[in-house]
This record gives C-alpha cells, sequence and structure tokens, in this order.
C-alpha cells in the first residue's frame, strides 16, 4: 500500500542531519508522529532532531516535558539534509518555517518526506513519492503504527495519544481504529487513565470569557428549520463556534475583526445535521458566502 518502505527512510536518514519536523502549533498527533519516529531511528542508530515552527500548544508541551522529549523551537533548516514532516502537508502549516523552506527546497539541497493522514492534492508540499499518505488513519500515529509495525511500550502508548486526541475522544472513529487502541493500550503497559490525562485541556480564562461572551452576543435564528447561531468575537472564533455546537445550534458562526482590516470568520455544524441534510459547510455555505462578501 504504501510505496516507501521503512527500511528506505532508515537508508535515507544514515549518516545525515536529520530533522523531525511538526507543524504550526504543534498538537499531540503531530508531536507524537515525531516522537515515535525519533525512537524508531534511534534504535537504529540514527540521532534526530524534533522541531517545531513557532507555537506547540499545551497538551503537546506537557506530553514533551513529561515524556523527556526535547524539541527546538525555530529551527535552522540549513543544518539538515533530510525532513520528515509529520501530520500535515501543506506550506502554509510550515508557518514562520515557510520562506527558508521553500528556499532550500528550491536549491534542492535537502529531501522531504511526509507522514500525514490528510487528503493531499497537487498543492500539497509532496503528493507523489516521497511520502506515506493513509486518508484511512485516525492519526498520524496510528499511519506510522501501520507503516512501521515494531513498536515498544512507549511508542504504543504515544500511538493511544495520538487516536484519541484526532479522534476527538473516539467522536469518530472505526472498527479498525478501536482495535488497533486497544492492542496498543494493552503493549504499552499503562491505563486509559493515563492516555486521558495527557488530553485534558485545560482552558485559560481568557478562553472562558470568550465562549461566554459569544453566548452573550450569539443571534439566534431558525432558517427553514435549522437552528442557526451568529456571534462576534476578536479571538479564539473556532473554538468558540464549536462551543455554540455543544449549546445546541446546528449551525454556528462567530465573526470578528482580529486586527485592522482582516475579519476572521469561523463556522461549524452539527455532524449530524451534517448527515442527515448531506450538508457540506464549505460547499453549501462558504463558497456561496465568499461570492457575496467576498474574501
Ligand atoms: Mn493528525
Amino acid at each position: 500500500m504504501f510505496k516507501l518502505t521503512p527500511k528506505r527512510i532508515v537508508d535515507l536518514c544514515k549518516d545525515k542531519p536529520v530533522l523531525l519536523l511538526c507543524h504550526d502549533n504543534a498538537d499531540l498527533d503531530s508531536f507524537c508522529s515525531a516522537s515515535i519516529m525519533q525512537r524508531y531511528l534511534k534504535k537504529k542508530n540514527i540521532s534526530s532532531s524534533i522541531g517545531v515552527p513557532k507555537h506547540i500548544n499545551d497538551q503537546a508541551q506537557h506530553f514533551a516535558f513529561s515524556q523527556k522529549i526535547s524539541f527546538q523551537v525555530n529551527p535552522n533548516l540549513e543544518e539538515f539534509n533530510l525532513i520528515l514532516l509529520f501530520d500535515f502537508n501543506g506550506f502554509e502549516q510550515l508557518g514562520r518555517l515557510k520562506d527558508s523552506f521553500v528556499n532550500l527546497v528550491a536549491k534542492k539541497n535537502v529531501s522531504v518526506i511526509v507522514f500525514d493522514h490528510h487528503v493531499a492534492d497537487k498543492k500539497c508540499i509532496v503528493y507523489s513519492g516521497y511520502c506515506v499518505i493513509d486518508e484511512d488513519a485516525a492519526s498520524t500515529t496510528e499511519l506510522l503504527y501501520n507503516f512501521l509495525g515494531a513498536f515498544d511500550n512507549k511508542m504504543f502508548f504515544w500511538n493511544c495519544i495520538g487516536i484519541i486526541e484526532d479522534t476527538g475522544h473516539f467522536i469518530v472513529g472505526d472498527e479498525k481504529t478501536f482495535s488497533s487502541f486497544a492492542e496498543c493500550l494493552k503493549n504499552s503497559k499503562q491505563t486509559y487513565v493515563d492516555v486521558l490525562s495527557f488530553t485534558k485541556h485545560k482552558i485559560p480564562q481568557d478562553e472562558r470569557i470568550a465562549f461566554l461572551k459569544a453566548a452573550q452576543r450569539a443571534q439566534i435564528q431558525k432558517i427553514g428549520g435549522v437552528i442557526v447561531v451568529t456571534s462576534e468575537l476578536s479571538f479564539y472564533q473556532s473554538a468558540a463556534s464549536t462551543k455554540l455546537l455543544d449549546f445546541g445550534a446546528q449551525i454556528a458562526l462567530v465573526a470578528g475583526v482580529e486586527r485592522e482590516g482582516l475579519t476572521t470568520l469561523s463556522l461549524r455544524a452539527e455532524s449530524e445535521f451534517k448527515e442527515e441534510n448531506n450538508f457540506n459547510l464549505v460547499r453549501d455555505l462558504l463558497i456561496p458566502l465568499q461570492s457575496q462578501i467576498g474574501g
């Protein structure tokens, strides 16, 4: 199913400075995936560095500290001959590293291999050849579990964390994900509570206030039998629109001016509603909206 093999990856990494790069605003799946690969390569006597473009989220940072895994923020890409990307395949997700990455690739001084479980197309960094992509994998950690095979206790555990995070605690998933999760949890020699402890999200106070303001400012309309809620916030638009679905909205729109002249609009629709009505947010709402308001 994959064109690359683990052995080929190991051969490519030998005697080279290797960077395992997470996407900007690195999350648990991206960081756990890079950690799994680092451990795998170490067993093959290959050392590698984990890099993050700029920001790492709280859970991934907590994971890194508790598992004693070091990482570089804003690594100097010039120092590496091989860059492995985890859980992303778009130039924008390189954040502040985008320009130096593009320059380096143009000079052909570096090879890039992508590991990802998102849909790939021609706009992606790598869409054929040096990539391991499986849209059916629940997380990039699960993709690595299927691809690399040889896991130890820690790698099993880190895959459990990646799966639980990316399925939103199993809001989505299929029997394959459940069985690989069960198998990995058993082999990790840790408990489900241990896994959950890494995915707990401590909500910062300003985010809590943003949620409450979004609710306070909410305009509730019933359009054709559908509950549509709109609200306005300068920050946390996407988290707040998800929260409005929890409160009962079927479609939630939260907009706000972030910086001068730049308005962010975040939309969410309830899964059940989408499925029942074959509703696609982009196709049925964002694109028609774009033709009316621009942006
Ligand atoms: Mn992911």
